[in-house]
């Protein structure tokens, strides 16, 4: 601003000269009257020193100071608020099977079945087996059928018959075989006490039983080739091989053994597992 005052007057005093050199005095005179005072005055004298100033507004923000160095640690801070829940842990191993639970209400009535046919057919049956059972009854112990059996015996698990069909031992055998059984064998007291029971029974006094000594004399083996145990009914002074060819055995009425000749006949006793009936 003032740079613009100072060339303002000094082009006001170029052209206030210019006309000093070029025009008349009158003339001149009546041009000065006409500029007047737009031209500033002379510098003053330096003033007297101003009062102090209020202050000035704050510098620019200063660089950045270097880093300094690292402080002490701080004291451990108190224990913090407790953290989120974790995720979902892996599945457990299968427990172990619980109590049976109480039973469970009763079901829906069910639809009535038309079993007439059936009930019908198992009535039959019933009937049947009545009647069968009244007859084997009777075949027991009523009649000899016409095998000529006199009624049979029954241990837990054997069924003896008495065949009254006098035979060969090795043919009583084969009859008895061909039946899926054997001649009888006691093997122990209770069996022997049995057949010798059915033989007094049967008003007989002796029959071929399943022992023998064919292979090896003096060895006696059982018909189903099983050896001798400890238990025997021999008589006395038997097995004695008389006219040294007794090779097979029969029973008599008391239930003793006696070794005999295998070519006379007799009655016969059979056994039958009950397992294989
Ligand atoms: C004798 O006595 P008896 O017939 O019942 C014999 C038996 C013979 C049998 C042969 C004690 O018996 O050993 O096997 O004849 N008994 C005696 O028929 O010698
Ligand atoms: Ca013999
Ligand atoms: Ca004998």
């Amino acid at each position: 601003m003032k740079r613009d005052l100072v060339f303002l007057g000094s082009l006001i005093s170029l052209v206030f000269l210019s006309l000093l050199r070029s025009g008349s005095p009158q003339h001149l005179a009546e041009e000065a009257c006409s500029v007047q005072i737009l031209v500033p005055g002379l510098k003053g004298d330096a003033g007297e020193k101003g009062e102090k100033g209020s202050p000035g507004r704050p510098g620019r923000v200063g660089p950045s100071g270097e880093k300094g160095d690292m402080g002490d640690r701080g004291q451990k801070g108190s224990v913090g608020r407790h953290g989120k829940i974790g995720p979902i842990g892996s599945k457990g191993e299968k427990g172990e099977m619980g109590d049976v639970g109480p039973p469970g209400p009763n079901g829906e009535p069910g639809i009535p079945c038309e079993c007439s046919q059936l009930r019908k057919a198992i009535g039959e049956m019933d009937n049947q087996v009545a009647q069968l059972t009244t007859e084997l009854k009777f075949i027991k112990n009523a009649l000899p059928s016409p095998a000529a059996v006199a009624g049979v015996r029954e241990t837990d698990n054997k069924i003896y018959l008495l065949v009254k069909e006098e035979k060969r031992y090795t043919d009583a055998q084969l009859y008895c075989h061909g039946r899926g059984g054997n001649l009888g064998m006691p093997k122990d007291e209770a069996s022997n006490g049995l057949l010798a029971s059915y033989i007094n029974q049967a008003g007989l006094t002796r029959v071929f039983i399943g022992i023998n000594d064919l292979e090896r004399e003096g060895t006696f083996v059982y018909s189903d080739r099983s050896p001798m145990q400890t238990f025997n009914k021999w008589r006395n002074g038997e097995p004695n091989n008389a006219y040294d060819e007794e090779d097979c055995v029969e029973m008599v009425a008391s239930g003793g053994w006696n070794d005999v000749a295998c070519h006379i006949t007799m009655y016969f006793i059979c056994e039958f597992d009950k397992e294989n009936v």
